[in-house]
């Protein structure tokens, strides 16, 4: 039997070429040897401030960007996670099984959270802080074997087995233990303006990130005005050349070439060189992205998929939540 593997992209804003090389990338080369399941996360999505019209729309992109990426109906079950009720009912299961202490020590709930005051906590959302507990349930409903994320997401993967765990062991076998599969290279795409933070699609400064639907003439001058440093060496050093590490890992990734094999390519030449490089593979990405997504987006074929993912997650989920109810006495 394929083994399973599980993974999402919250609909916060717009998709970037972070969230393509940390994650989406990963499960469309997954999809040949795995059963994949893919969703796109808006329940997420609520735990900061939001539109609706903007996030209905967000929603729709993210499917069509799953499809134009390359992830393929017949291999991947692709889904709405708000169109399959159970993720909700089993996030509040599970966070009843989870301490307000193992919640508050998650670094992206410290980040995100930015407590400075006693009182700030006054204007967080509870949902930033039991985030994860609705993330685990996204995993442990569908019995899956690897998660493949971008490294921020570790943290929230072994909580997940942590919780699947203690629940194992207090009411007997339900849950499977996942594992996260992280890249060497390409876990952690940085901001083209600030190398020393991840490449965010809820950043401020749309100069930081590529959006995989920006117009490549943006894209490439956004590569072209990112920071590097005055050391005019092309080598991978991410301590003290983030900028320029940042980019060569980009070019690596998708260029499918090892790092020392980049490095070569790049020596003695200048950054112009270097960035001229990266904004042609990540315009010809990009390009090829967007011309699927044209044909994608009003499409009927893209709500025969949703729907079709809907009802094999809801199927599948539907029988891990009986379970799980059963086995507490509900
Ligand atoms: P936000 O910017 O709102 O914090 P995000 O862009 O980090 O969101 P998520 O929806 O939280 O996006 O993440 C979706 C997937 O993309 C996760 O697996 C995450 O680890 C990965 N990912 C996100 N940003 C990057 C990045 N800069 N580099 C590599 N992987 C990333
Ligand atoms: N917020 C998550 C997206 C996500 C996810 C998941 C990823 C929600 N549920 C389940 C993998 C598996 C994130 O990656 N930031």
């Amino acid at each position: 039997m394929k083994k399973r593997i599980i993974s999402a992209i919250t609909t916060t804003g717009k998709i970037t070429l972070g969230n393509y090389i940390g994650a989406i990338k990963q499960i469309v080369d997954y999809q040949k040897d795995y059963e994949v399941f893919m969703f796109v996360a808006d329940l997420h999505a609520l735990t900061t401030p939001f539109e609706p019209k903007q996030l209905q729309e967000n929603i729709r992109h993210a499917a069509a960007l799953y499809l134009a990426c390359g992830l393929k109906p017949e291999s991947a079950t692709i889904f709405i996670q708000s169109q399959v009720k159970e993720h909700a009912n089993l996030g509040w299961v599970l966070s009843c099984h989870t301490t307000m202490g193992e919640l508050q020590r998650m670094t992206q709930f410290k980040d995100k959270a930015n407590i400075k005051t006693a009182n700030g906590t006054e204007k967080i959302p509870t949902g930033i802080l039991t985030y994860p507990t609705l993330m685990a349930a996204d995993i442990l409903l569908y019995d899956v074997d690897i998660v493949p994320v971008g490294r921020d997401q570790k943290q929230h993967i072994e909580l997940t087995r942590n919780i699947a765990t203690r629940m194992n062991n207090k009411y007997g076998e339900i849950f499977k233990i996942p594992t996260e599969s992280i890249q060497k290279h390409g876990a952690k795409i940085m901001d083209l303006q600030d190398p020393t933070k991840k490449m965010s699609k809820s950043s401020s400064n749309a100069k930081g990130y590529i959006s995989l639907l920006d117009d490549v003439n943006v894209a490439r001058k956004k590569i072209a005005s990112a920071i590097t440093d005055s050391l005019n060496q092309v080598k991978f050093d991410p301590e003290n050349q983030p900028g320029v590490s940042n980019l060569l890992t980009i070019y690596s990734v998708l260029k499918n070439m090892s790092m020392s094999d980049c490095e070569k390519q790049f020596q003695g030449q200048n950054y112009g060189v270097l960035k001229t490089a990266v904004a042609d593979v990540v315009c010809e990405l990009l390009t090829t992205i967007q011309n699927n997504f044209k044909q994608l987006i009003n499409s009927s074929k893209l709500d025969d998929i949703l729907k079709e993912g809907q009802q094999t997650a809801s199927k599948l989920a539907s029988q891990k939540l009986a379970l799980v109810y059963k086995k507490i006495g509900l």
